[in-house]
């Protein structure tokens, strides 16, 4: 945890915070908060009959001669999560508002491709990698500021021999995606917005892209197959292009479950900056990224995100090692939501901000935080924005005096730490 020292040139901030058992110095970037130090370290994809180690094994299981890699620091450099990936200097996802910062030099992985160059650089050559990542985000029932992902990824020598295996694994696959009951959605390998880089031979790329999406259909089919609708009912998988700075083409795989298309993960053919940089610059890859919650969400029909870290019995005892099992919800506890109205000081304050302090003082008794209300006024020019929070916890039930002294906590801290103007 963050432990207060009392420095002189930052009064209030701790000179130095403990992360998984190293001492770091802070500065002017530190913005971990203790409700993050202390999710560091509790490996739940490591945990057999937790949803996500089920999960974790069962997506190894089906790229059964895949490298499975886990337990890699999710402490890192900026270089290693976004410049070595090609991320410009100006990107939204280097703000301080957006990722949470140790200190100048260090940070919390925000992706799993922040492994991808010295994965490869180790000259695997099949290989997935899971971890907890964190982001600075909204709070509600799919967002979480600690998450999992899975990188996977697949190299070709950029040879005819390599193109061979290529073409066969090719083959393998579409015969088996012929017999399944699976609709897509596909969009073109590539476009004048989705372009081939210039690494790889057009054709070669192609085929490429094919086996990647060959590839990520069998995996749909593999965990949501007969459970996306009724047993007539086909499993529905839509590619969409997308944009990644690491990737080229890349695209977004989405699933349709429930009446929804849920947006799976993230994948492309390996931009040439990656591969340099790991030393294999003759060959050539597919990677993708995908979301654990997610997914385990839709298959454990887990309703709430905050669930994965519950210690209740009530929660872990409900599953079992190797198995897809459907969650029986055990608690809906009355929600009590209580708003708070305030003035922002001169300076300005990100709505991340108010949700990650919500989440540092309450912890997970915060169900979702809302801005339901804001203005300036016209003669003072002053801002005020309104939040209504919404106190729930999935264990038992909070009394009306316990939420109002957790509303009154979160009002001193905005107060104390933000310098807001309370209306
Ligand atoms: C990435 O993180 C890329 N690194 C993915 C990638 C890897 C692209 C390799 C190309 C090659 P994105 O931010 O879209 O992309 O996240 C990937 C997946 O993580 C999403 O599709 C989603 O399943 C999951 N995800 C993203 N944000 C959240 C969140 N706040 N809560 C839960 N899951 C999330
Ligand atoms: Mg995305």
């Amino acid at each position: 945890g963050l432990r207060r020292c009392g420095s002189a040139l930052a009064p209030g901030r701790p000179t130095t915070t403990n992360l998984l058992g190293k001492e770091y110095p802070t500065d002017d970037k530190t913005n971990i908060t203790p409700a993050i130090a202390e999710k560091l370290g509790r490996k739940l994809y490591l945990q057999p009959s937790h949803p996500l180690g089920i999960l974790r094994e069962l997506i190894e299981s089906h790229f059964n001669n895949f490298t499975a890699h886990s337990g890699f620091s999710p402490i890192v450099t900026p270089a290693k999560n976004f410049d070595d990936l090609g991320f410009p200097a100006d990107h939204p996802g280097r703000a301080l508002s957006d990722s949470y910062y140790i200190n100048n030099e260090s940070m919390l992985r925000t992706h799993t491709s922040a492994h991808e160059v010295e994965v490869f650089a180790r000259g695997d050559r099949r290989w997935l990698l899971t971890s907890d990542v964190y982001r600075r985000d909204e709070i509600d029932s799919t967002h979480y500021p600690v998450f999992h992902q899975m990188e996977g990824a697949r190299v070709f020598r950029s040879t005819p021999e390599g193109m061979t295996e290529l073409e066969q694994d090719n083959a393998r696959l579409s015969e088996h995606l012929a017999q399944s009951n699976i609709v897509i959605e596909d969009v073109p390998h590539s476009s004048p917005t989705n372009p081939i880089p210039s690494i790889y031979s057009n054709h070669d790329a192609e085929r490429m892209v094919l086996n990647l999406k060959l590839s990520l259909n069998s995996l749909m089919l593999a965990l949501f197959g007969g459970r996306a609708g009724s047993a007539e009912e086909p499993l529905r998988v839509r590619w969409i292009e997308a944009y990644f700075p690491f990737t080229s083409p890349s695209f977004e795989v989405e699933v349709f479950f429930h009446g929804k298309w849920i947006e799976i993960l993230g994948c492309g053919l390996v931009q040439q900056r990656t591969l340099q940089l790991a030393n294999i610059p003759h060959d050539v890859s597919w990677a993708f990224g995908l979301g654990l919650e997610r997914i385990a969400m839709i298959l454990f029909a887990i309703p709430d995100i905050r669930l994965f870290w519950s210690t209740d019995s009530r929660f872990l005892d409900q599953f079992t090692p190797g198995k897809i099992s459907t969650f029986k919800s055990y608690s809906k506890y009355p929600p009590c939501h209580k708003d708070v109205s305030f003035w922002l000081p001169s300076e300005g304050l990100h709505d991340n901000d108010v949700f990650d302090l919500v989440r540092d003082v309450v912890g997970d008794l915060a169900e979702d935080v809302k801005m339901i209300d804001g203005f300036t006024h016209p003669k003072t020019q002053r801002t005020s924005r309104c939040y209504r929070i919404n106190y729930r916890s999935m264990d038992k039930s909070l009394s009306n005096d316990e939420a109002n002294a957790l509303h009154t906590d979160v009002i001193t801290q905005l107060r104390d730490r933000f310098g807001v103007e309370i209306r």
